[in-house]
């Protein structure tokens, strides 16, 4: 009878140890610490118009920012949608889903994020900037295409054509923002005179705007001397380096004659070749290099007799629009494209002319970084009955003092 006593008494004792142990388990979930939700919105979207803008939400400025970037919008009933993290209990003026604000004033409301209450602020912004009423311009005249800058900002068209394209019929088309209202004047396509400026009215939901379409012609440039060079190729003319003080480097050495029969002011050094008759395997032509690719405009040839025996008398010039580096000259090769073509034979033996050469202008306008400059006659060539003719030998020889460039800017 004693040793049940005993035994019963043990086993109330472990019981009362066993349910402690289990009391002190029970307790430990509600000593465990809370942490805020550092961001409580997990959703936040608004609707206006049909169009679904997602709001930015600063956690640190407990802002949320619905930006439209279609002017005029109508912020007085926006639909906002809301939705939250877990453990974040929706407070004063929150909601949950849908609700319909007036977003001309901010909207504040609370939030409690496990810890403390926050207030939040919803703010609606309507954005004019973004909207660019013209999103594209595109122009062409005379076959050739325009190069148009559209200026937004300012309300401006510029449209650059290479020099010579009637701008009397220029074929303009446009494409607005479909959210802005063409007004007087505008077009999508229409062929207009941009001889003088053109105005047209565009209303970005706003504000009407007038807009000018202006055209011009490229700038030119000369191009540094020091940006020229001769190219030697298969079948160019064949230079001689040295006779007569002629030297490749002296064409583009940036020296010229100031008058004629000047040549001390250059010590007779000068551009040529000394070719016989009767040359089949070489042409009366050489490629220059102009270092980066230009659309060439013009040229000046400063001549040396002047505008007499080996002078260039017709010439022509052609861009490479080959791949690479050419390496011969053909008038059959199609990747020479001519660009220029001058005629100097009425200027034979014209002294005074020497002091300011013409400026022969380009018909053509290629992007090129080789050119090819072709004497199709010399001054005994196009002058044959005016020339001595003891010298017609000498038809294939030429002779220049420098060769200035134009090109496209
Ligand atoms: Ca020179």
């Amino acid at each position: 009878m004693k040793t049940k006593l005993l035994t019963a008494l043990a086993l109330a004792g472990c019981a009362i140890a066993c349910w402690t142990a289990c009391d002190t388990k029970a307790d430990l979930p509600t000593e465990m610490p809370k942490y805020p939700v550092a961001a409580p919105i997990s959703v936040a979207t608004a609707t206006s118009g049909g169009a679904q803008v997602t709001g930015t939400i600063d956690n640190e400025k407990r802002t949320v920012t619905f930006k439209f970037d279609q002017p005029g919008a109508d912020i007085t009933a926006i639909t906002v949608h809301l939705e939250y993290k877990e453990n974040v209990t929706p407070g004063k003026n929150a909601f949950t889903g849908d609700k319909t604000l007036d977003l001309t004033e901010d909207y504040k409301f609370t939030l409690n994020n496990n810890v403390e209450d926050v207030e939040y602020t919803i703010h609606a912004e309507v954005t004019v900037a973004t909207l660019t009423p013209v999103t594209m311009v595109s122009a062409t005249a005379g076959g050739k295409s325009g190069k148009v800058t559209l200026d937004n900002e300012n309300h401006r068209i510029d449209i650059v054509f290479v020099p010579g394209t009637d701008l009397s019929a220029v074929t303009v088309s446009m494409i607005f923002d479909e959210r802005a209202t063409p007004g007087k004047d505008a077009f999508e396509e229409k062929t207009i005179d941009l001889t003088e400026d053109y105005n047209f009215v565009v209303n970005n939901g706003l504000e009407d705007l007038t807009y000018t379409i202006h055209a011009g012609f490229n700038a030119e440039a000369l191009l540094s001397h020091e940006l020229c060079s001769v190219v030697r190729v298969d079948g160019d003319a064949d230079m001689v380096e040295g006779y007569d003080n002629m030297f490749m480097a002296n064409l583009f050495d940036n020296k010229w004659m100031s008058a004629a029969s000047a040549y001390d002011e250059i010590d007779y050094l000068h551009f040529g070749w000394t070719m016989d008759m009767g040359v089949t395997d070489r042409g009366n032509w050489f490629v220059f290099d102009i270092t980066e690719p230009a659309a060439l405009s013009a040229v000046k040839v400063w001549p040396y007799w002047p505008y007499d025996r080996n002078d260039p008398a017709v010439f022509s010039i052609y861009a490479w629009t080959g791949s690479g580096e050419p390496t011969a000259w053909s008038a059959s090769e199609t990747s020479w494209k001519k660009v220029l073509q001058a005629d100097h034979s009425d200027l034979f033996r014209s002294n005074e002319t020497c002091a300011n050469p013409p400026q022969d202008k380009a018909s053509e306008f290629v992007e090129a970084q080789y050119y090819c400059f072709v004497m199709e006659k010399n001054f005994y060539a196009a002058k044959e009955g005016d020339c001595d003719e003891w010298w017609y030998v000498r038809v294939n020889w030429c002779t220049m003092s420098e060769l200035q460039v134009w090109v496209l800017q």
